[in-house]
């Protein structure tokens, strides 16, 4: 149309801008050890035994429980490293990932 304006669709971000946090999210099941979650997460999160206890037994009564939030790369490296340490013991253990609002 002649009265339409077209604009650039790419928005403007300044310079400072950080990049969005992910959230490594811990799901329970009904399989894995509980003592061997707390090891995963005293591995991979560097949680000492009192934080990765308590980030265990969150995901166990509500079904799961934020563990850390890191840029996305990082994020994703540590829930597959962590997931497939479960992988690796025959359990269905898993973390997954998602970007912070
Ligand atoms: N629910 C498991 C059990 O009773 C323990 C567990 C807790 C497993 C948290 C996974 O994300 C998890 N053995």
């Amino acid at each position: 149309m002649s009265n339409t304006v077209s604009r650039p669709r790419t928005k403007v971000r300044v310079a400072t801008e950080r990049p969005k946090l992910h959230k490594v999210i811990l799901v329970n099941d009904d399989f894995t050890p509980r003592e061997f979650v707390v090891q995963v997460l005293k591995a991979e999160f560097r949680m000492n035994e009192n934080q990765a206890y308590r980030v265990m037994i969150t995901a166990h009564k509500r079904g799961v429980c934020v563990v850390a939030v890191f840029t996305r790369d990082v994020a994703e490296t540590k829930a597959t490293r962590a997931t497939d340490a479960g992988r690796a013991k025959g359990y269905p253990l898993l973390f997954t990932t998602e970007p912070e609002e």
